[in-house]
């Protein structure tokens, strides 16, 4: 079995890291083949590293630098987090476009991936995670790295229109075709980064599926991730799901729990949330002190302004809601900025009748995937979902919701409310099979397949000789 190197910003090397989801479907797949994790120790330093830091746990090694203040403002902050995150989930208007920004974001892209070439072997499969390093394939080519390097893209491609507006954007493609797989989470984002190809970059596809663009093959193929719903399971099972939910029911006094769980982010479309929430206990006032409205949403990337913005047009949506509609004994929407375990979320999903789940753009979203798999077979809740999740594609029978649509959102929540036990059974079977079927395994071995595949084509090997010939 070829080994695996493992490159993505955060690695498992802490094992409290190691507590669930993409971190343990890697940390396994990396344990059975002996293999190495790459990344950053998420410690600042003042002056360049002059080393990275080696070590070893389970069989596993770990392969990680520091960044300097100067990197982490203007790679991590800078590029990956204020350029690339908005532009990528359509969000140009909030993008900030500095071309120092892109200079760092490739420098350390290289950097980390001299680190890569300084411990590879040329039949190890390299597996990049996500858009902190767009540009790693083509800084691993350039630093001799020979073998079939794969990329998954975690959040969403954009459409070609919106890509475009990168100012980078013919250099990220031009080094994007350097990857031997793209994943991506959806057919839509597929699509996306297809057309982009072909249209503007000129590439062609071939009568197997991949694309032959700038010199290179590439296959371009949806992988949805999906989660581990047996230990998702096991969590909503857990003491501390128990005691969770007995803590929250206690609140409830027997309402009906409507649910929302995000991280704070302005993808995850909380404000339009909250506004449904306003107009749907304006349009149905027989729910008042009958239906409670919890969102969980700790701050995430809080030094990012925009996120501080949001914080504060959550506070004053919310207080308005409730200054509208509370009673003595009754507040109906409960914004949350405290961060809550895992097994805390499974065993609240558990008791909700309602999940929103309501990005405006999201690459998959996976509390989508746990809100259904927490839920009780025999009275399961409903989930409302956005049609610009990735997840929208598996689960249509979800309530898809345009999150936009304010009145849509809010006559979802009373669809919702109201629906019969066997429809929310029929809806609640339908979404947990595909669940199943595409697990976190079954994602992890669906990409790194054809990653291996590509050491076996004849062509892509005979590229990469003469490639490697040229220097
Ligand atoms: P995220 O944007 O973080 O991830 P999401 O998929 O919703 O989004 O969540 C990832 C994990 O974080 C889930 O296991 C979830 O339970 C957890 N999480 C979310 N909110 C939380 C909270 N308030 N407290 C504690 N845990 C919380 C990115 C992309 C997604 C994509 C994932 C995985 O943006 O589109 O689904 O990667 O590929």
């Amino acid at each position: 079995m070829p080994r695996v190197i493992a490159i993505s910003n955060r690695t498992a090397a802490d094992p409290s890291a190691r507590a669930g989801g993409l971190a343990v479907a890697l940390w396994d797949a990396l344990r059975a083949s002996g293999g190495l994790w790459v990344g950053w120790t998420g410690n600042l330093v003042d002056e360049p590293p002059r080393s990275a830091q080696w070590s070893q746990d389970e069989g596993v090694e770990f392969l990680l630098t520091d960044l300097t203040r100067a990197e982490y403002d203007a790679y991590y902050i800078g590029y990956a987090n204020r350029t690339i995150w908005p532009v990528f989930h359509y969000r140009i208007d909030l993008a900030h476009f500095d071309s120092a920004y892109f200079d760092a974001y490739a420098a350390v892209n290289q950097r980390i991936a001299n680190m890569v070439a300084s411990k590879a072997q040329p039949d190890d499969l390299v597996w990049v995670h996500d858009y902190h390093f767009l540009l790693m394939a083509d800084c691993l080519r350039r630093a001799g790295v020979g073998g079939p390097i794969g990329f998954f893209l975690h959040i969403p491609f954009p459409a070609p229109e919106i890509f475009q507006a990168l100012p980078q954007h013919d250099w990220i493609a031009r080094a994007l075709s350097a990857y031997d797989v793209i994943g991506l989470q959806s057919e839509h984002d597929r699509v996306n980064l297809t057309r982009y190809l072909t249209e503007v970059c000129g590439g062609v596809e071939t009568a197997d599926g991949r694309i032959e663009v700038f010199g290179n093959l590439i296959r371009v193929k949806a992988y949805p991730i999906g989660i581990d719903p047996a230990a998702f399971e096991e969590a909503a099972n857990s003491p501390e799901a128990t005691e969770a939910a007995t803590r929250l029911g206690r609140f409830l006094g027997g309402r009906d729990l409507v649910l929302g769980v995000d991280r704070m982010d302005y993808t995850k479309g909380l404000p339009e949330r909250f506004a449904a929430v306003g107009q749907f206990f304006d349009a149905h006032p027989e729910f008042a002190g009958k239906v409670s409205v919890t969102q969980i949403a700790p701050p995430s990337r809080s030094k990012v302004e925009e996120y501080q913005d949001l914080r504060q047009q959550l506070d004053e949506l919310a207080g308005r809601i409730n200054a509208d509609y509370s009673d003595l004994d009754w507040i109906p929407l409960r914004y949350l900025a405290r961060p809550y375990s895992r097994d805390e979320l499974a065993g609240l999903y558990r008791i909700a009748r309602v999940g929103l789940v309501t990005p405006l753009r999201d690459g998959m979203n996976l509390v989508a995937k746990e809100f259904v798999t927490a839920q009780r077979p025999e009275d399961p809740g409903v989930l409302i979902l956005s049609e610009f999740a990735g997840a929208a594609e598996q689960l249509p029978s979800a309530l898809l919701v345009n999150p936009h649509d304010t009145q849509q959102m809010a006559e979802a929540i009373h669809q919702a409310l109201i629906m019969p036990l066997d429809e929310r059974q029929k809806r609640w079977k339908a979404a947990r099979e595909v669940i199943e079927a595409t697990d976190l395994t079954w994602w992890r071995e669906a990409f790194l397949d054809d990653l291996r595949a590509v050491a076996k084509t004849p062509a892509k090997a005979a590229l990469r000789a003469v490639a490697a010939k040229a220097g």
